[in-house]
């Protein structure tokens, strides 16, 4: 799997990157919703420099002009963020790229980009976005996983460390969180639980 971790968390701000990179996470995402202008560049560069300095993949959520100009390594893209961004300048800045799915439709949409990774969610019912989509279940991890092959699938929504198990199982390659670490008590060690969950996984799966 061409990712650096299994575990994926996603946090708002620079701030959390302080707090979970120290810890070994090696994948993260940046999903800022609420900012914009000169606060929104500075977030995202603090986060792309601090993501450098711990050697962790980070990857930016939504705002491709910033991450090509920013130097970022990754981005995260929605169906509706992919009919506005330029997905070949985003290539030709050897930027990689995960997409969101929630449907078949938005699945086969999705793999014409050749995405480097394909996120599915939502899994489990979530408080964090509100969606028209239905939970997926596990039993359509494993038929996206199916019908990904090779591609990474990320399972996402819901899902907290006690669930996670059957997720990898079911077939998904990574798993993103954020209530899970972000409104944990104890965020540290919510995440080192985490790490030594996905420590124990094999390092590849190949599934049906
Ligand atoms: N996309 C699908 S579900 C979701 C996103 C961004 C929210 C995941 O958050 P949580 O708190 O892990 O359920
Ligand atoms: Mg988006």
């Amino acid at each position: 799997m061409n990712l650096p971790h299994r575990f994926y968390p996603i946090v708002d701000r620079a701030d959390w990157l302080e707090r979970l990179l120290p810890q070994g996470v090696k994948l993260v995402q940046l999903r800022i919703k609420v900012l914009s202008g000169n606060e929104l560049r500075e977030e995202v560069q603090r986060s792309v420099l601090l993501a450098r300095q711990y050697q962790a993949a980070l990857v930016i959520n939504d705002y491709w002009e910033l991450a090509i100009d920013l130097g970022a390594d990754w981005l995260h893209l929605g169906q509706e963020d992919l009919e506005q961004a330029d997905v070949q300048a985003i290539r030709q800045a050897g930027i990689r790229l995960g997409i969101s799915t929630h449907s078949e439709d938005e699945l086969e949409n999705a793999l014409r980009y050749s995405p480097d990774y394909v996120a599915l969610g939502p899994v489990f019912p979530t408080q964090t976005k509100q969606m028209p989509w239905q939970p997926q279940g596990a039993e359509n991890v494993t038929r996206w996983k199916q019908r990904v092959g090779q591609i990474p699938l990320c399972a996402i929504g819901g899902i907290t460390l006690e669930r996670a198990p059957a997720i990898y199982a079911a077939g998904a390659d990574l798993i993103a969180v954020v209530s899970d670490v972000t409104a944990a008590d104890n965020p540290e060690q919510r995440t080192a639980d985490w790490l030594s969950l996905a420590a124990r996984l094999p390092a590849e799966v190949t599934h049906g």
